[in-house]
Formats: C-alpha cells, sequence, structure tokens
C-alpha cells in the first residue's frame, strides 16, 4: 500500500514536471498551481492521504510527499518568473519606449488667494510683534454688538445686517470685533497685541465689492500711553509692506460706535486700470479698513480700567486688498471655485 502509494507521488511529480513545462505563459501557469496547490489541488489531496498509510511507511510517505511538494513549488516559482520576464520583453519589443516623450504632470494643488494673503499679512504682523490669536464665528448678541457698545435698538447696527440662528441671541458674527472682548477677558489686565483673523457673514446685497461671507483681521493693541499715532504708524507701516512705497494711503475720519475717535483707511486702485472708476465709484480709492481708538465702554467689558490704558483696534478686509493689489474686479471670484481664476495666483 505504502509502496503504491510512494509511487503515485512519483508519477504525479512527473505528470507536473511534464505539464508545467507545457505552460506557455503566465495565466496557464496560476491554473498549474491551482490545480496541484489550490484548496482541491492534488498535492494537498496526496498530503491529506498521509493518515491512510501504514504507520511503519507513514514517514517515508511524509518524507517525500514533501520533497515533491518542495521541487514543485521551486520549480513553477522560476517558471512563472521566467514567463513574467518573457512577457515584459515582448511587450517592450512589441511597444517600445519612447524616451524623449514629455512626462505627464501630476496636477499640483495651491493655496487659495485668500489664504496667500491671509499668511502675508501673519507675516507682516509678526515682524511689527503681534500675536495670532483665534475665535468663534458664532457668536451671542452680546459679544457682536452690546459689548462693543451698541445695545440693543442701537441705530448703528445697521451697520451690520445680521444672520441670525435659530437660537435666540445667536448670530454669526458680522466682523472680527467681538474677538476684542474674548482676547482682553483671557488676558486679564495684561498689555495686548494681537491679530485676530476669520470669516465674517454679513446679509447684504452682493456687489463686485462686497459678498456675504468674506473675511476680517482684526487687530488690537492694549498699553499704558498707546495713541492715535500709534494706529497711524502701524497701518502706514503695514500698508507699505502690503502694497509698497509707490502706492497711496488715506486716512479718513469715521464713525464706530466701538471706537473713539475712529477712522477709515483707502488705498488707491492701480491707476492704468481701466475699471478703477467702476470699481472705486469715480474716486479712485478703495477702503480697505476701519480702526478706532479703543471706547471707554469696551476696554470696561473686557474687563480693563480705561483711565489707566488705552488701546487701539482695526478691522481689514483682506480680499478688498487682493482686489487693489491685482486690479481683480470682481470680489465674487474668490468663492466661484473657477480654476481659471484661482490658478492665477
Ligand atoms: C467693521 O467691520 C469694523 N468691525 C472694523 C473695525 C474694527 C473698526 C475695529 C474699528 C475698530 P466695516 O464694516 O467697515 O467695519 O468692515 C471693515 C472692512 O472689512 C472693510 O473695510 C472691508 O475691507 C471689509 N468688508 C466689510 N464688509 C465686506 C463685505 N461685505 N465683503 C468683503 N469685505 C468686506
Amino acid at each position: 500500500m505504502a509502496d503504491t502509494a510512494t509511487d503515485e507521488l512519483k508519477t504525479l511529480e512527473v505528470q507536473a514536471m511534464e505539464e508545467l513545462k507545457a505552460c506557455a505563459d503566465e495565466a496557464t501557469l496560476r491554473a498549474w498551481n491551482t490545480k496541484y496547490f489550490g484548496d482541491k489541488g492534488l498535492i494537498k489531496a496526496a498530503l491529506g492521504k498521509l493518515g491512510t498509510i501504514a504507520k511503519d511507511q507513514r514517514a517515508a510517505y511524509g518524507q517525500e510527499a514533501n520533497r515533491v511538494k518542495v521541487a514543485l513549488t521551486a520549480a513553477y516559482d522560476t517558471a512563472l518568473a521566467e514567463a513574467k520576464e518573457t512577457a515584459l520583453q515582448a511587450s517592450l519589443t512589441a511597444n517600445p519606449l519612447d524616451v524623449s516623450l514629455p512626462g505627464r504632470g501630476r496636477p499640483r494643488g495651491r493655496l487659495h488667494p485668500a489664504t496667500q494673503i491671509l499668511r502675508q499679512i501673519y507675516t507682516i504682523f509678526a515682524d511689527l510683534g503681534f500675536q495670532v490669536y483665534r475665535t468663534r464665528e458664532v457668536e451671542t448678541d452680546e459679544l457682536n454688538f452690546e459689548f462693543l457698545n451698541m445695545p440693543a435698538h442701537h441705530p448703528a447696527r445697521d451697520m451690520w445686517d445680521t444672520f441670525f440662528t435659530t437660537t435666540p441671541g445667536v448670530v454669526l458674527r458680522t466682523h472680527t470685533s467681538p474677538g476684542q472682548i474674548h482676547v482682553m477677558r483671557e488676558a486679564a489686565g495684561k498689555p495686548i497685541r494681537v491679530i485676530l483673523p476669520g470669516m465674517c457673514y454679513r446679509n447684504e446685497a452682493i456687489s463686485t465689492r462686497s459678498e456675504i461671507q468674506f473675511y476680517q483681521v482684526e487687530g488690537l493693541v492694549i498699553g499704558e500711553g498707546v495713541t492715535m499715532a500709534d494706529l497711524k504708524g502701524t497701518i502706514t507701516a503695514f500698508a507699505r509692506r502690503m502694497f509698497g512705497p509707490e502706492r497711496q494711503v488715506r486716512i479718513r475720519s469715521s464713525y464706530f460706535p466701538f471706537t473713539e475717535p475712529s477712522i477709515e483707511v483707502d488705498i488707491d486702485w492701480p491707476a492704468d486700470d481701466p475699471n478703477r472708476d467702476r470699481l472705486t465709484k469715480g474716486t479712485g480709492w478703495l477702503e480697505i479698513l476701519g480702526a478706532g481708538m479703543v471706547h471707554p465702554n469696551v476696554l470696561r467689558a473686557g474687563g480693563y480700567d480705561p483711565d489707566k490704558v488705552t488701546g487701539f483696534a482695526f478691522g481689514m478686509g483682506p480680499q478688498r486688498m487682493l482686489m487693489l493689489k491685482h486690479a481683480i474686479d470682481d470680489i465674487r471670484l474668490f468663492w466661484q471655485n473657477d480654476l481659471r481664476f484661482l490658478r492665477q495666483f
């Protein structure tokens, strides 16, 4: 019985080797592998027979079965490698590589222009000693208006037409100014020099210069003896670096409930741009920010004593700055996801 069984193994080996040699390509080789080494394969079946062999012959049968298995596996691996190499050579001959063809470029992403200008703004203010402080986009009515010296029904609230949430008293912030209160309360009486970047939302009629969703970068400086001269110096130094020495900066007096006195700052639109009149309503100037000396009531709401410290604050529009830098004629282009526009930056 055992002899016959061992003989059968040898016959199986010879048959398998012959069939292996006859395999012409990778597909037939893999079929061969399944026939012999698959779950229901002949080698597995032969190994499974071990239990039926008489005890004194079992070791010899086992050894022989193992030898056949190892030999066939090695022969298969070699044949498979050869078949792959042959196929590769055949394909290289049939479709020769043209190494002079240009490579296929991978499309690379890039930073959105708004992100780029935000980073420029961070760099300039970092050089002026400002830290970046992040605050929330959803605010309470108290923070967005009341602590900024605008009690309910104050007419100045009309300057910021607001998106309300379904929770009473909770709004999408209309400006980054509520962040001033957050910083002051966290700094708890210490001097402050920060910028607060982030998204703002207004229920406005969209135009070439105004979006319902736009970035602002707030600035806040508080300490002993901070003056309007510091505000003007900071803004002018910033504008020089952002726009270059050849561009004009105009400072006008203005009104905000949370600053006193208040100013607005404009930059001159590129003189040679044919859209200049349309975008600047014939003035030649586009406003980039509002600013002023922090109102005593706001300092108090933040926990500071207006008799001991003073401060200045500003809120600038990074997208307006991009428009001014590159003579972009429509602020809506920023969020339209048109790659023809975005790829220019
Ligand atoms: C404010 O939002 C004040 N909080 C600014 C401020 C901060 C004043 C601190 C004093 C002290 P204003 O609404 O003017 O002000 O907006 C400030 C800047 O944000 C504008 O100059 C403009 O650059 C930008 N901005 C305002 N509204 C829009 C809009 N709808 N789309 C795009 N940019 C806007």
